[in-house]
């Protein structure tokens, strides 16, 4: 198991992959999507009038990441002192016709299948992915974590108004497109096969590229969201997203966060980390805690949420994960540098989890050997 921290793309530098490494991560999540082209502007809310809304313009759709610029970013972690061992999440732009079932659909996953051969190239073992029409959509921030600490959540609200022509995973990929919405009102059967249409074409090659597709759930995880269906909904439908697909390059991005939102169902968050875990079906994992279910749910700090997160390092000693945990997002906290310090926080208490875990598996060796 090893502490990860989590980089969006406008922070890919020195100053903040030393950051990550004085909070003690030795291995880097990178997004390379550009979720703040409009600054302050990019939203997750509700958006009325004209397109470009939510997180803004998708990049460009002719300009598939290349092995030569992830090396860059890779030999710049490298020196100092961190793995780059994920990037996560496609750019609308080179697959929105993979979402939508479009007519660049097969063109796109040709990109897709270069960038996996230029990720095996390099040496970057997965590859983060949502596969959701309306993306991460809906969500409000609240002062949800103790000392009225701000944070992301949902406050009963479930949005159902219908995305724009040319919109999707919440940007927009075309501004003179006409009629996608129509694509985004399907029923959920619809999206499980575009789903399993986009796995049987990429995981051979992600399989032969020694690449990990890992899937994040819904997140918020409802039903639907602006007339759109939402797949991994409830903790026991990343088995149907695993059995779509027998490739060990079929993997999830386990975000306990997301997990902790679902509503009541069979399998509890202790019960899906052990089930995925042991299934070593998990290729990262988000680890940040919350308090509450959709609709109603708030981010918290780390160790004050619904999760026992300490328990949940147990299982995964228990099943021997071998992978990376990250923050995902944390409250920010009151002072200059808000984010940082939450993240700090959170950092903070992930590794003293860690060293915990790692010198209870020394102390059960060392018995096991003195026996
Ligand atoms: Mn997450």
């Amino acid at each position: 198991m090893h502490l990860g921290f989590g980089l969006y793309r406008h922070q890919l530098d020195r100053e903040h992959y030393r950051f990550a490494r004085q909070c003690g991560a030795t291995h880097l999540v990178i997004h390379l999507v550009d979720y703040f082209n409009q600054g302050a502007k990019a939203s997750d809310q509700p958006v009325s009038g004209g397109r470009g809304g939510g997180w803004g313009m998708a990049g460009d759709p002719s300009a598939v990441w290349t092995a030569d610029q992830l090396a860059t970013i890779q030999q710049e972690a490298a020196a100092e002192g961190l793995t780059l061992y994920a990037i996560e999440n496609f750019d609308p732009a080179h697959w929105h016709d993979v979402l939508l079932a479009g007519p660049q659909r097969d063109a796109q996953i040709e990109g897709i299948c270069a960038l996996l051969r230029a990720m095996g190239t390099v040496g970057i073992p997965c590859l983060g992915y949502n596969f959701s029409l309306a993306g991460v959509y809906g969500r409000v921030t609240g002062e949800w974590a103790r000392g009225q600490a701000g944070g992301v959540g949902m406050a009963g609200l479930v949005d159902q108004e219908p995305m724009l022509d040319g919109m999707v995973w919440n940007m927009t990929f075309d501004v003179s497109a006409t009629d996608t919405a129509e694509r985004t009102r399907i029923r959920s059967q619809e999206l499980w096969d575009r789903l399993a249409y986009f796995l049987n074409a990429v995981l051979p090659v992600a399989e032969a590229a020694g690449v990990r597709l890992c899937a994040h759930p819904d997140d918020p995880p409802v039903e639907r969201i602006r007339d759109t269906p939402r797949l991994v909904i409830r903790p026991e439908l990343y088995q149907r997203l695993i059995d779509l697909h027998p490739s060990p390059a079929n993997g999830l991005e386990f975000c306990l966060g997301t997990l902790a939102e679902m509503p009541e169902s069979a399998m509890d968050i202790y019960q899906a980390t052990r089930h995925y875990a042991a299934q070593e079906r998990i290729g990262y994992i988000h680890f940040r805690n919350v308090r509450g279910k959709v609709p109603h749910y708030g981010e918290v700090f780390i160790d004050e949420g619904d999760i026992d997160m300490r328990r949940i390092v147990q299982i995964l000693r228990e099943t021997n994960y071998e992978g990376v945990l990250i923050p995902d997002h944390a409250p920010q906290m009151s002072c200059g540098a808000p984010w940082h310090a939450g993240m700090a926080h959170a950092m903070g208490y992930m590794l003293a989890l860690l060293t915990e875990a790692s010198s209870k598996a020394l102390h059960a060796s060392a018995t096991k050997q003195s026996t």
